[in-house]
């Protein structure tokens, strides 16, 4: 039986230095793309973030808020740039390993309403996967049927096509070991969840609410919200820290590996 796809999702803070501007992390980035060469698996789509190239542009143009003036499309256009250098930079570390890879504009295959996804062309990439070719997609800023543009997260993007290619597994890479029962940062008696159902990840979610307590998490809980409907779908979701050598290796070949699994039951 041939394998199920992988959506795999690096982080803008795993493959860019998060202080700097726009500037990449080419050890990470050359480490994690001979993880992907070594995993060797059929199907993968390879998300990433914005990290240094995308949020500080898109903050200073205050994108998120939707178009208000002419000055902003400079922003538009300058983001944009910003993540296809960086689309470029993790291509072209992917090829340097000797896999196949293309890099794909979401601004030009995918329309939001209100920030959310309405349509995405995602024909050519399903061609591109067929041939065994890995179409790598990121954050972006897109046109908004409502806003006139949005930014749209690489977790939006990952969820939805979870759900489209009725993905096996969404690997989140990220730069924390999975979801804690507290803040690791802060309560030394956190604890790693290993394993979570989707009723067990609403409690989590509903006994945190606005709790000031997980505010250095809520990125995290914020990508949660993101993946529940791709594991409602029974997409399974795995976290796990991109930044550690090998844990990104064993998740895409489906060995135990530290990290936080999410089933849906
Ligand atoms: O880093 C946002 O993508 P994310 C990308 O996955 C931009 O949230 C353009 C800020």
């Amino acid at each position: 039986m041939s394998e199920g796809t992988v959506i795999l999702k690096l982080g803008g803070s795993v493959i860019t230095f998060k202080d700097g501007f726009m500037e990449a992390n080419p050890a990470s980035l050359s480490r994690l793309a001979s993880e992907i060469h070594e995993a060797g698996r059929e199907k993968l789509v390879l998300v990433h973030g914005g990290g240094s190239f995308g949020h500080p542009l898109a903050f200073k143009y205050k994108l998120h808020e939707g178009f208000r003036d002419y000055g902003q499309l400079e922003g538009f256009s300058r983001v944009h740039l910003a993540m296809r250098k960086l689309n470029r930079i993790v291509v072209e570390s992917i090829l340097a390993q000797g896999l196949k890879a293309v890099g794909i504009q979401p601004s030009s295959c995918v329309i939001t309403r209100s920030g959310r996804i309405e349509r995405f062309e995602t024909t050519p990439l399903e061609k591109m996967l067929e041939l065994g070719i890995t179409p790598v997609l990121y954050g972006d800023v897109v046109p908004d049927l409502e806003r006139g543009f949005s930014i749209l997260s690489g977790d939006q993007i990952a969820s939805y096509l979870g759900i489209r290619l009725n993905a096996e597994w969404i690997i989140l890479g990220t730069d924390v070991d999975g979801l804690y029962t507290g803040d690791p940062k802060r309560d030394p008696e956190a604890k790693l969840l290993e394993k979570v159902t989707l009723d067990g990840l609403k409690r989590i979610i509903d006994e945190i609410g606005e709790s000031s307590t997980l505010d250095v998490t809520k990125g995290m809980y914020g990508k949660i919200m993101e993946l529940i409907p791709a594991i409602e779908k029974g997409v399974k979701v795995l976290i796990v820290n991109a930044k550690e050598r090998d844990r990104v290796l064993k998740a895409l070949r489906s060995e135990k590996v530290r990290g936080t699994l999410i089933l849906r039951s």
